[in-house]
């Protein structure tokens, strides 16, 4: 029997969740190993040349394969396993998309600053970037119910982690991020509601990204606070 891949994993990346997704949608078996990262494991520290989850540890005849950044990952899940197909064959319209993919990590970067910032200026400044990013993409959207129509794809699975968080910010405060934005809310709706996405992350999620932004006294936290 061929052992399995491993996601070397953490419970809240988001770039973990998109090769979970990529893994699950192609119906190929793998393992995950949960790390801390903020007290790496020497393996992990030896195998990872960045200090960065996710990893594929992918079992050779002998010895192991380690695949670092999620797009790599993805994409050479893409090309090498069986099940649905994550991008379109055609290499304008994949080059395409593989922008996309980059536009949802430059969201991420914008993501982290949102909600680790403990200044509430800070704040609202990338609740304006975010709403703007998200304006592009709505104006990208046409049909649905995914990003580029009935087939889900790469892209999907890159967004999916996005909007993941807001399922658990809107919890704490409405920031009205997607209010005039009906494609982009509906195509969130659709990708929460995927087995893929779900299967991505532990049940305890929310709890785990509410401790997280405890533990960085996020403002995004206290805008609760300040309301209650
Ligand atoms: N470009 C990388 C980003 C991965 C990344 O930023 N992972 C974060 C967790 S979400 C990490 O491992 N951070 C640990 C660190 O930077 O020390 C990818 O796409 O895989």
């Amino acid at each position: 029997m061929t052992a399995s891949l491993t996601l070397i994993s953490h419970h809240l990346c988001p770039y973990v969740q998109r090769a979970a997704i990529a893994l699950a949608e192609k119906g190929v078996p793998f393992e995950r190993v949960y790390i801390d990262l903020a007290d790496k494991p020497d393996w992990f520290l030896k195998i990872s040349p960045l200090g960065k989850v996710p990893l594929l540890r992918i079992p050779q005849d002998e010895g192991e394969a380690i695949l670092f950044e999620s797009s790599v990952i993805c994409e050479y899940l893409e090309e090498t396993q069986p099940g649905a197909k994550l991008h379109p064959a055609d290499p304008l319209t994949r080059a395409r998309r593989r922008g996309w993919m980059e536009f949802g990590s430059a969201i991420l970067s914008d993501l982290w600053i949102y909600e680790t910032t403990q200044d509430a200026e800070v704040l609202e400044t990338k609740r304006g970037v975010l709403m703007a990013k998200f304006a592009t993409v709505e104006a990208e959207l046409v049909d649905g119910p995914y990003f580029a129509g009935a087939d889900f794809s790469l892209v999907d699975a890159v967004f999916a982690p996005i909007f993941r968080y807001f399922d658990v910010f809107d919890t704490i405060s409405e920031a009205g991020i997607f209010d005039n934005l009906p494609r982009v809310a509906a195509w969130r709706k659709v990708l929460a509601a995927r087995a893929s996405v779900k299967a991505a992350v532990t049940e305890d999620y929310p709890e785990r990204l509410i401790a997280f932004l405890d533990k960085h006294n996020a403002a995004l936290l206290r805008s609760r606070r300040a309301a209650a």
